[in-house]
């Protein structure tokens, strides 16, 4: 791939408050780059230093990195700990009584769980899945809905060395039995329903069908939290209830001492071709990363009440609700439901009653919720906030702005935190009392990552130019092995063209003439048009910039001439246009475009939905927008789909 062109500028630069800054941990620039100089001086030491004084450890280490068998990184691997002692024992003394989770039901019922009651429901659990077998090392599927119990079960694994592998509750049957074969599970932990948006979900029953498939012969016993009144069907040598497993079960647990480089957790993600890789992250290396990132990214203090809104289903649910926010010993919100129930001002409502001080969400959630009401933030008090992050997705400058001004009172840094299930915690975002903010770019990396972009040949390309986002050092939070593909590992992540040295993201990114970056997308979903090489994200920045748009992904399709044509999937603000209007719109929003980044840039087709084709955790579903574009029967899986009616109103042309 030769370099990419950049066409996205936006040139509005937000610092932190003098307040802000003097408060913050990280305060100023200064202390920003000082520890970067460390890192870069003395990357080992660096590390050494954070991991001695982050974690508690049984048995202290005395060896930073192994290298020997690279890609396969060991970190601080003679050392010995326990990851839920580190999330709940070691709090106990100082704060047994402070509050762990404010859980809030999909109803709109509020319970809270201090860190000693957490504590004691995770060792109570701990030792329910002993008294079934479950030992060190044994892989635990969880599929269940966001709640304590949810955090309590990821929490007991890690107690006694077991392996959580969590499936997101919105996943089928197929998707269930997948994870369960690859991983060997033996116990499945499940709830007979979950509830959102005042709808039940049928976990309980998937699961039923999913062990019913073949494939699924390992699992010997599948506990069900009973989290509604809903019956569920029962196999008596198979199924036992939660409560009944921990009716008898002391309330302390020894932990497991586990070595640094054990298994904390299989979770899978999928890549652009075969099936979901099992992404198997360490114990310390991954637990560093969670807190550490953490206290440096959101500015944790004691006494923030910290919200997520991210399921555990997740990479952001493991990292920033189940082991970040604990092993810190925080306050979170934990929310079952979903934005829009019982109406759109739910996230408002709920940062105004708990008193949220740093809210982290996603993109296609504050997109969405601009579209249903963007005035309703201004009826509620958020003076509470004062950070506010963003994930899973570049977030336009509209959104962005509309987020800092309607919701953060023009008061709050925006963290826009780019990462992955593979990088374990935060990779790119900035430090809110340090790094001035910019509108659509997650900024500068955290201090010891060495992020870069780099050409096919992985020499670093200039400001301004697209390339393939690297990391050029290993880093202790980084994915150890595919789960029974090691092969796999190597090939994707540490590829032979950068002769095995650097860990491929697989995104596509540039940086401007401050180092900043801008993700353009996944490598894959880069357009070539006419010879430029556009990232399908600026485009879809442009659209998203007219005031018509509320959404829009953009693809290729072949073109004999231009090599690539852009083809734009538009979401309206107002309804879905038809007919003439659709026609109208479309000749409108092609040459916005044109204007906004140049002819180069015009799409083609433009098609209009009421929504685009989601994964349940918000991702555009490329590949099958990729079949439509080309007029292409659609054969793909469409299982993990949120919405697989609005495939039709796609396929249809102007
Ligand atoms: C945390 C998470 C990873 C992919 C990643 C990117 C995209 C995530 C951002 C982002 C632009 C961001 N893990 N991505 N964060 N793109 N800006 N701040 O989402 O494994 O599910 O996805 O998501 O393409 O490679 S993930």
């Amino acid at each position: 791939m030769s370099t990419l062109e950049s066409i996205l500028k936006e040139t509005r630069s937000f610092p932190p408050s003098d307040d802000f800054r003097h408060k913050a941990t990280v305060s100023g620039m200064e202390a920003y780059n000082a520890l970067c100089e460390q890192a870069n001086s003395q990357y080992l030491s660096f590390w050494e230093k954070l991991a001695r004084e982050q974690i508690s450890w049984k048995q202290p280490f005395t060896r930073v990195l192994d290298d020997s068998q690279a890609p396969f990184f060991k970190w601080f691997d003679d050392g010995v700990l326990n990851v839920s002692y580190n999330c709940l024992d070691r709090h106990l003394a100082t704060q047994s009584d402070k509050t762990a989770i404010i859980f809030e039901a999909d109803d709109g019922e509020v319970s809270r769980v201090s860190y000693a009651e957490l504590h004691r429901r995770v060792c109570r659990f701990a030792n329910g899945l002993k008294s079934l077998g479950v030992k060190k090392g044994d892989r635990v599927v969880v599929y269940m809905p966001m709640g304590v119990e949810a955090v309590v079960t990821m929490q007991a694994c890690a107690r006694i060395g077991a392996i959580h592998s969590v499936v997101f509750g919105g996943f089928s049957a197929g998707a269930v039995r997948d994870r369960v074969q690859d991983a060997g599970a033996t116990v499945v932990v499940t709830s007979n329903e979950g509830m959102r948006g005042g709808k039940s979900v049928p976990l309980k029953a998937t699961v039923d069908e999913a062990l019913a498939l073949e494939g699924a012969e390992s699992v010997q016993k599948v506990v069900v939290h009973q989290r509604t009144s809903g019956q569920v069907a029962w196999d008596a040598s198979r199924d036992i209830w939660w409560h009944e497993l921990i009716a008898s079960q002391p309330e302390s647990c020894e932990p497991e001492w586990m070595n640094a480089e054990d298994p904390l957790f299989i979770l899978y993600t999928s890549g652009s071709t075969g099936k979901p890789k099992g992404i198997q992250h360490s114990s310390a290396g991954y637990l560093l990363g969670a807190i550490n990132s953490f206290r440096w990214v959101f500015d944790f203090k004691p006494d923030d009440v910290y919200w997520c809104t991210a399921d555990v289903g997740w990479i952001t649910g493991h990292s920033y609700v189940c082991y970040g926010p604990l092993g810190n010993g925080a306050t979170q919100v934990i929310f079952e439901g979903v934005p829009t129930y019982p109406d759109a001002s739910r996230f408002w409502r709920m940062i105004e009653q708990h008193k949220v001080s740093i809210f982290y969400t996603a993109p296609t959630a504050i997109r969405s919720l601009i579209k249903l009401g963007a005035d309703l933030p201004k009826q509620f008090d958020l003076s509470s906030l004062r950070v506010l992050g963003t994930v899973g997705e570049p977030i336009n400058p509209e959104a962005w702005i509309w987020y800092y001004e309607t919701v953060g009172g023009g008061r709050c840094p925006i963290v826009d935190t780019w990462w992955q299930t593979e990088t374990g915690s935060a990779m790119i975002a900035p430090l809110p009392g340090a790094v001035p903010t910019k509108p659509g770019s997650c900024t500068l990396p955290l201090p010891g990552i060495m992020a870069d972009i780099v050409d096919e040949s992985g020499a670093q390309v200039e400001p301004g130019r697209g390339g393939f986002l690297v990391i050029k050092k290993p880093f202790p939070s980084l994915v150890r092995t595919i789960w029974n593909d090691p092969e796999r590992f190597k090939k994707t992540y540490f590829p032979e063209e950068f002769n095995g040295q650097y860990y491929l993201a697989g995104d596509s990114a540039n940086r401007d003439e401050n180092g900043y970056f801008w993700i353009m997308g996944r490598i894959d979903d880069v357009l070539n048009v006419s010879g430029h090489r556009l990232g399908t994200m600026e485009i879809e920045s442009a659209l998203v910039a007219n005031p018509l748009v509320a959404e829009a992904a953009v693809v290729g399709k072949p073109h004999d001439v231009k090599g690539e044509a852009v083809v734009a999937f538009v979401v309206l603000k107002g309804a879905r246009p038809v007919g003439e209007e659709a026609k109208k719109v479309a000749a409108e929003l092609k040459n916005w475009v044109a204007h906004e980044i140049g002819k180069i840039a015009q799409p083609d087709d433009i098609r209009f939905g009421e929504n685009l084709p989601k994964t349940r955790s918000g991702k555009i579903m490329r590949r099958l927008l990729r079949s439509i574009a080309k007029g292409e029967e659609i054969t793909q899986d469409t299982s993990t789909l949120e919405n697989p009616q609005i495939l039709a109103q796609l396929q249809q042309p102007l």
